[in-house]
């Protein structure tokens, strides 16, 4: 494929830090979008709500970061395909593509390390011990790096958001985190890099996990507040479909992922489930 020409790549800390301070001096705010690359419409919608807010001045990440990954995850075969990236990300409006080496992040092994505690053991930080200290780790540098006024995430990896808002206000840090709603194939699946690991007859299994989250929205929408019987009801959906494996059903406060008695609105309703060896998540903000 041919590598977009108007959307600058680069790859030190130091020639994002320099685009970033070049643009500071003019008007408008510098928007970043980390991603892990294997871009599809989810990150994409991203990169084009940065771009209708900082026109001109996007930044979108593209790194594989081995921190956040187990010793018995999917980091080898993490799907890569860094020229497509690139044009989508050029497409949806970003300016500069920002794609380090491990070592460009990682100088020396380093020893320097960003927990968010309480947080980062809880949902995915509980099944994945460690990686959320490695997502809150790269994003400080992305961000220490690139100073940006905004910062793009998804409401896909809504725990991810509850530990960055948390070490952003922490560290005092003057980015201000932007949450996008989940984008879904049209019968509901929400899109994700590893969504291509799924077979045909996998996939169709993978609708458990948000017919689960359409379910409890429903319950809710008609009254019922109780998470033990919501959580009950989401455990009949996955009850129904045992190759999907669950994980974890929470219903949890956003802000500290902390169970909660009773739906109120604003509540993480949250699931992960694995479909063969395809480790899933979605999710829903009760209202
Ligand atoms: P990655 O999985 O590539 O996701 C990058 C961003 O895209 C995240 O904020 C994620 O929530 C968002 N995203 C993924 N699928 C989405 C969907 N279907 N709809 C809307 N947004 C979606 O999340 C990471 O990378 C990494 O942990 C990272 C933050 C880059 C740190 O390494």
């Amino acid at each position: 494929m041919t590598r977009s020409s108007s959307t600058k790549i680069v790859r030190t800390v130091a020639e994002l830090r320099e685009w970033s301070r070049s643009l500071r001096a003019a008007d408008g705010p510098i928007a970043l979008v980390p991603t892990m690359g294997a871009l599809h419409a989810g990150h994409a919608s991203l990169i084009r709500a940065a771009a209708s807010t900082a026109p001109g001045r996007v930044a979108v990440s593209i790194f594989v970061n081995p921190m956040q990954f187990g010793p018995n995850e999917d980091f080898a075969r993490y799907p890569r395909s860094f020229d497509a990236d690139c044009a989508l990300a050029e497409s949806a409006g970003a300016s500069l593509v920002f794609a380090p080496s491990v070592e460009e992040l990682y100088p020396n092994g380093a020893a320097t390390f960003v927990e968010v505690e309480g947080l980062d053991n809880r949902l995915d930080g509980h099944s994945r011990p460690g990686h959320f200290r490695g997502v809150a780790t790269v994003v400080a540098k992305l961000l220490i790096a690139a100073e940006p006024d905004l910062a793009f995430f998804g409401q896909k990896d809504a725990a991810q958001v509850a530990v960055l808002r948390r070490m952003v206000c922490d560290l005092r840090l003057s980015t201000r985190l932007v949450v996008c709603p989940i984008v879904r194939d049209p019968d509901g699946l929400a899109l994700s890099s590893r969504n291509v690991y799924l077979s045909a007859a996998e996939r169709a299994r993978a609708l458990t996990l948000s017919r689960a989250v359409r379910h409890i929205e429903s319950l809710v929408a008609s009254g019922q507040r109780s998470a033990s019987v919501l959580i009950e009801e989401a455990r009949k959906v996955f009850a129904a479909e045992p190759a999907a494996r669950v994980d974890y059903i929470e219903l949890v406060d956003w802000s500290t992922l902390l169970p909660v008695d009773t739906a109120t609105p604003g509540t993480l309703f949250a699931v992960a489930a694995s479909v063969g060896s395809t480790r899933l998540i979605d999710n829903t903000i009760l209202r």
